[in-house]
């Protein structure tokens, strides 16, 4: 790995305190011992590798960023170095850490009783559970605002019905969070945004399935599913109290998007990595294809938005524990991140000539991945929205 070198020209190690560059270091170590060696075939297979997911409870990555509960309470900056060094592997792994921790595990913390957050939050810490966060709806999800999955009040308890799409982790899951409109105006219901109310259903609850994706060419090594709800009955407490409307589940949002700054710049360093190894490998026209200009200002280039992108995740983190972090600024980030990530890998592969559509390199696997960071968590545009809406103050949804 030239990590390591790349690292060595900014030095943002001097940036980081001793116990953050603990986790990091922690987290390269098992991207490169236990990710690494199985990716390229996990990935081939579209395998998703289940007993990793108790050792990433182990390391404490799992809700790192929460206090109590059996989480670390480690800082943002500590859980996106992680992110970061589990990106660098597999933009999967990274999806794994965030939906677990920054999305169904936030909401129960956010916004769950106290018996909620004893009953799942030690044991999703620990690796034992898995959640899933189910907001997307088949037919889009950019504006969650529109969805139509209901949860009716029947009895002392809800019957949720509907259906959603690209939730990750669902068919291993032990826990939905899902997000339904409600009827009942008691409990915020109505129409429009207000309505929304998150519910904690367990996934064996009948009428609940959870159907795997089939025929994905990204994210291959981790899983994605389509939910149905088919008069899904839970019981009273089953409600997340503190969450209502849709400020609930953009909340959790905000934390995965903050966590995607960071893992998409590992995506990026990956491939850098390859370009620059193959650069000083290959030799054409009788010498190193790294001794040609093009090639050097190309690994320059790409350097420089590795460098530019990791500072600005640190700069969006520091804010992030201060408490004073946005979501616009998490959307400079986020737009930030996955685009110049995307366009690194893309540059690696040219470089990398043809075996860098082969295996033998991660760099095609990593632009696959990149095109569903780029989609999940507010697309590009949407992003480009919200920054346009903060600049002008006209909204253009
Ligand atoms: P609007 O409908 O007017 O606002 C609704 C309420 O939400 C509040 N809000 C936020 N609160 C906290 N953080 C944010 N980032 C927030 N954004 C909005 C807003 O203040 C309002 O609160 P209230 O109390 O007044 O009701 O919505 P908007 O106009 O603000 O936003 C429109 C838009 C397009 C930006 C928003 O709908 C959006 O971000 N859309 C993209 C949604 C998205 O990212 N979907 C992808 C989900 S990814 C996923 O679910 C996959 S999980 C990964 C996996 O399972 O693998």
């Amino acid at each position: 790995t030239t990590a390591p070198r790349i690292d060595a020209v900014f030095d943002l190690d001097a940036l980081l305190s001793e116990d953050e560059r603990e986790w990091q270091q922690r987290a390269r170590r098992f991207a490169q011992e236990r990710i690494m060696p199985v990716i390229e075939d996990d990935f081939e297979r579209m395998h998703f590798r289940r007993e990793f997911v108790k050792e990433l409870g182990e390391l404490g990555f799992l809700g790192m960023h929460l206090k109590g509960y059996g989480c670390a309470g480690a800082g943002a900056v500590a859980y996106g170095l992680v992110c970061l060094e589990l990106e660098a592997a597999d933009s999967g792994w990274r999806t794994f850490v965030s939906v677990q921790g920054s999305l169904a595990m936030s909401a129960i913390h956010k916004y769950g009783s106290e018996e909620q957050k004893q009953r799942w939050l030690p044991g999703m810490a620990a690796g034992d559970l898995i959640g899933c966060f189910a907001l997307t709806e088949p037919q889009g999800g950019s504006d969650p605002a529109g969805m139509t999955t209901t949860a009716r009040r029947d009895g002392d308890g809800w019957v949720i019905d509907g259906a959603k799409r690209w939730i990750g982790l669902a068919s291993f899951a032990d826990v939905a969070v899902v997000w339904a409109k409600v009827e009942d105006p008691s409990f915020g219901g109505g129409s429009g945004g207000h309505a929304v109310r998150g519910f904690l259903v367990p996934t064996s609850t009948p009428g609940f399935t959870a159907t795997p994706i089939d025929g994905k060419l990204s994210m291959r090594a981790s899983v994605q599913c389509d939910l149905a709800f088919d008069g899904v009955r839970v019981d009273d407490d089953a409600i997340l109290p503190s969450a209502k409307g849709l400020s609930g589940p953009f909340g959790c949002l905000n934390e995965a998007r903050y966590g995607i700054v960071w893992g998409a710049m590992g995506a990026a360093r990956a491939c850098l990595e390859a370009a620059i190894s193959r650069s000083v490998d290959r030799e054409v026209f009788g010498r190193p294809i790294g001794a040609n200009q093009l090639i050097q200002a190309k690994l320059a280039d790409m350097f420089l938005e590795v460098e530019k992108g990791i500072l600005l995740a640190l700069h969006l983190g520091r804010l992030k524990e201060h408490g004073s972090l946005t979501p616009a600024q998490i959307s400079v980030g986020k737009l930030n991140s996955v685009r110049e990530a995307l366009h690194i890998a893309h540059e690696a592969r040219a470089i990398l000539a043809g075996d860098g559509i082969t295996n033998e390199f991660p760099v095609m696997r990593h632009a696959a991945n990149l095109e569903s960071v780029r989609t999940y968590e507010g697309t590009d545009e949407i992003h480009q929205l919200i920054l346009g809406r903060e600049l002008t103050g006209l909204n253009a949804f």
